[in-house]
């Protein structure tokens, strides 16, 4: 190597060390900004941990994909290695291997094998949209969510009497976000419009979001989906996942599970307060 060339790369080297390390320290403190993270876990699939009875059937869908993807992976992995291990080219014999072009049954298991592993991801999708887009219409508890740009509004009608509406600003923390109080373990069915722009509705915890897009009916089953809140309270961390203007990423709001003695308080408040 020539004393210039070693110079240019030991140049390239100091000015590249830097530059990691910047982008290293970016990653770290970008990471331990966003509060709103939910815990992701090897064990679910690096899913969060989920608080609806549906977002069960999103994570059991997640891990047979993964298990079927991965067993494929390692059958080509093990094929690969084995053609290249035990089928080299032998240097004493110069003619061709065997040719398998046009081989009828091969050629066959080359597309059966896609087309039956296709169908059965196709099988197990169809079956689960399914049931995560049933909607019973027979929810104690309806939430109207309308988005805007860029924020939300939550009107939550329970056993048809209507509390008064919760709506928001853009902030940049997801406390400080309009809330959505729900009770735990309960059939909560929502309807989603905008006036304005396609918006997404989306709390990472329920494992399932919806665009929310303007102009359809009310009447339109494509607005509307149900979930039914597992026995887990807490504050979870809601945002719009459609990239819908400046403020999208400040789109934030949050909902709240809380158990019945809970629920039974807040609706005695927000009803008192909707009488004066
Ligand atoms: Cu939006």
């Amino acid at each position: 190597m020539s004393p210039t060339r070693r110079t240019t790369r030991r140049s390239l080297a100091r000015r590249r060390v830097p530059r990691a390390a910047a982008l290293a320290l970016l990653l770290a403190t970008a990471t331990a900004c966003a509060n709103d993270v939910p815990e992701a876990d090897w064990s679910r699939g690096l899913l969060p941990d989920h608080i609806t009875e549906e977002a069960g059937v999103v994570q059991s869908l997640w891990n047979g994909a993964w298990i079927a993807a991965l067993a494929t992976g390692a059958v080509v992995i093990v094929l690969i290695l084995w053609a290249s291990f035990f089928h080299r080219k032998r240097r004493a014999k110069a003619e061709l291997p065997p040719q398998v072009r046009y081989n009828l049954p091969i050629e066959m298991l080359y597309t059966l094998i896609p087309l039956v592993m296709v169908s059965v991801f196709f099988f197990f999708t169809a079956r689960d949209s399914e049931v995560l887009s049933k909607v019973d219409g027979d929810a104690t508890v309806k939430v109207k969510v309308e988005a805007y740009q860029w924020s939300w509004r939550f009107t939550t009608t329970v056993n048809g009497k209507t509390l008064p509406p919760v709506a928001g600003v853009p902030v940049n923390d997801f406390h400080q976000g309009p809330q959505l109080v729900l009770p735990t373990k309960t059939k909560v069915e929502f309807d989603l419009s905008t006036d304005d722009v396609i918006h997404s509705f989306w709390v990472p915890e329920f494992l399932f979001k919806r665009d929310v897009i303007p102009g359809i009916p009310e009447d339109n089953p494509g607005r509307k989906f149900q979930i039914n809140t597992l026995d887990r309270t807490g504050v979870f961390a809601g945002r719009c996942a459609e990239l819908c203007g400046v403020d999208h990423s400040r789109m934030l709001f949050s909902v709240k599970l809380v158990d019945k003695p809970d629920w039974d308080q807040y609706l005695a408040t927000q009803q008192a307060g909707s009488a004066q």
